[in-house]
């Protein structure tokens, strides 16, 4: 059902030029969890009705579904940030394997230069590895156009398609001319387990298909016009693809180009002619030499990168010291300290475990900000679950005689962190957790997940109820404490670490990004303060020093929740009693 006229444009980014191309193709189901840059992408499919749209609890539970899906017979898509694919290894190696009958296509964005990630990982070798097409749009009009396309390589080679996109394709906005929405048939799933079921006598076999079709998708490659030749000035000829193709227009107009879209696998007869056709070849690619392996591999005399710029993002100025064969400049940016907002409940719980002098197991979301000084209280980061499972490895090293616990969010309790919490209890091991239940996936945008109760289109659904979720994974205990009560968090916290057993802690408070509550700002009196500056420990955004050595609270980004009032010994910070307006109402609900 089509509400959009034909060919309309619309300013997409590249991430809803994707959804876009999706719907357009006739895409019936999409799974994924959020995670930037890609979040964005269910997010706008979920916009259309006509598509059966789902968070996920996490990456691979989404890709399974997307499979199940397609497999079922109608055209699927899962998506997720780089290190999103890594949960959904598993599947997606062997779903290259069994094939996919309907379109399945497996959108995963890339962020180089760590604008909000862990790590910097070039997913471009998952398609090596894992034998898979990969389709690289430049720019949001080809991210909707290789969507649509990935969909139709997908159901002629029967495979799961990979589509690559990097943070400045998924965010960046372009004029897109749109089309309309084209259904293809109910492609029935056909019981066949030679197909379907991997144990080693079919999969054996299997393996033989897709070193067939990776020598066919060879064939294709050579022929799309997605790897297009531009040839202008022959001195210059430059391999590249993504954004990096983009920079290469602005910084060398007149120079040949090499534009892969189609990236594995390698059009290897295309590639040679253009080499014989240019005088120097120079590779220009984002982070990893993945193409400037394969072009060495192929025997070719090239130019490219030096090392240096295999980290970080790169950007047009980066274009013209490549070909130079220069080294990368540092050229850092003014330092921005990534802080905690104002009113934001994790505050309280790391000003404790800093008090407290614990080693903290940590974990990625929000809180993973906990770590920057002064709270300090965050002391590893791995990935998504670890602060469940690295709490239970310095456990069992005794480090820092048990003085430790492991810190989670409630979204990423429910992605990853609720195996390790049976792995600890099965395992027999004592100690505290923290689930920091904000009700929210705070970090990327404020999604829902199971225990939120809402689903993407924020209907209600039924709601995973965290604290009977621990008790049935066996913790000893399970306390519930305000996230924002520091005092109670404390005796409970010190009470639990205390005792031989495994403790569950939920310290809950809504992330105050939903519920914008603000309360009257205390008072500052200058006479009183001791200049000790306890209240600047608790790193509050509202908070600074004057010139005079004195405390100044920014009524803009004060949300009143009293926590240095807390940290003050000297009654310099004085809490305010709410003014009741006219109606008798404090104001206080956001
Ligand atoms: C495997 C993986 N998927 C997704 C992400 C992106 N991501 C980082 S933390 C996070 C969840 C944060 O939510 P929560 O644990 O509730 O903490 P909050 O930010 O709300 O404090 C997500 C989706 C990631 N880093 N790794």
């Amino acid at each position: 059902m089509s509400t959009t006229p034909r060919r309309e444009k619309k300013l997409l980014s590249g991430d809803e030029a994707v959804a876009r191309g999706a719907w357009e193709a006739g895409l019936k189901v999409a799974a994924a969890y959020p995670g930037t840059p890609s979040t964005e992408i269910l997010e706008t499919i979920a916009k259309y009705p006509d598509v059966d749209a789902q968070w996920s609890v996490n990456e691979k539970v989404a890709y399974e579904v997307a499979y199940g899906a397609a497999i079922g017979g109608v055209r699927s898509l899962t998506a997720c940030k780089h290190v999103g694919l890594n949960v959904a290894m598993d599947p997606l190696m062997t779903s290259a394997y069994t094939g996919i009958n309907a379109g399945l296509v497996v959108v995963v964005a890339d962020d180089p230069g760590l604008h909000s990630s862990q790590n910097e990982q070039d997913t471009r070798w998952v398609a090596l590895y894992g034998k898979l097409p990969l389709l690289e749009p430049a720019d949001p009009a080809e991210a909707l156009a290789f969507t649509k396309f990935a969909f139709e390589l997908s159901e002629q080679f029967d495979t799961p398609v990979l589509l690559r996109l990097t943070t400045r394709v998924a965010h960046s906005k372009q004029d897109v001319a749109t089309g309309e929405r084209v259904l293809g048939p109910h492609k029935a799933f056909r019981v066949d387990a030679a197909k379907y079921v991997m144990v080693p006598r079919n999969a054996g076999p299997r393996h033989a298909v897709v070193e067939a079709r990776l020598a066919k998708l060879r064939e294709l490659a050579e022929q799309s016009p997605l790897n297009r030749v531009e040839l202008r000035d022959r001195k210059l000829g430059f391999v590249t693809s993504g954004v990096s193709y983009l920079y290469i227009r602005e910084m060398f107009p007149e120079a040949s180009v090499l534009k892969l879209g189609f990236s594995y696998p390698f059009c290897d007869d295309k590639i040679r002619a253009f080499a014989r056709d240019v005088e120097a070849l120079v590779v220009v690619e984002e982070l990893d030499p993945f193409v400037e392996t394969h072009l060495r591999a192929l025997g070719l005399k090239l130019r490219a990168k030096q090392p240096s710029f295999q980290i970080g993002e790169l950007r047009p100025e980066h274009i013209t010291a490549i070909v130079r064969g220069e080294e990368k400049q540092a050229k850092p940016f003014p330092a921005r300290k990534p802080v905690l907002c104002p009113g934001c409940s994790h505050r309280s719980v790391f000003t404790v475990l800093r008090d407290l002098k614990l080693a903290v197991a940590g974990d990625i979301g929000c809180y993973t900000l906990g770590a920057a000084p002064p709270l300090a209280s965050v002391h590893t980061c791995l990935c998504m679950g670890a602060g469940v499972t690295v709490h239970e490895g310095f456990r069992r090293a005794h480090a820092h005689a048990g003085r430790v616990v492991g810190v989670v969010g409630d979204s990423t309790f429910v992605h990853s962190g609720v195996t390790g919490l049976i792995n600890a209890v099965y395992n027999g091991v004592k100690g505290v957790l923290l689930i920091l239940d904000n009700g929210t996936t705070a970090m990327t945008g404020a999604q829902h997940h199971p225990a939120t109760g809402k689903t993407i289109r924020e209907e209600p659904t039924t709601k995973l109820v965290l604290e009977d979720l621990c008790l049935a994974c066996g913790a000893d205990n399970v306390d519930v404490v305000d996230a924002k009560d520091i005092g109670a968090f404390r005796r409970t916290l010190e009470q639990r670490l205390a005792e031989d057993a495994l403790t569950v802690i939920i310290a809950r408070s809504p992330c105050w990004q939903l519920v914008r509550t603000r309360h009257a700002m205390p008072e500052f009196k200058r006479k009183q303060c001791q200049q000790c500056y306890e209240c600047l420990e608790i790193d509050c955004p509202a908070l600074s020093k004057t010139e005079d050595g004195m405390i100044q609270i920014d009524p803009a980004r004060c949300t009143g929740c009293n926590l240095c009032v807390d940290r003050c010994a000297y009654e310099a910070l004085i809490p305010q009693r709410e003014e009741p307006d006219a109606d008798g109402c404090p104001g206080t609900c956001g």
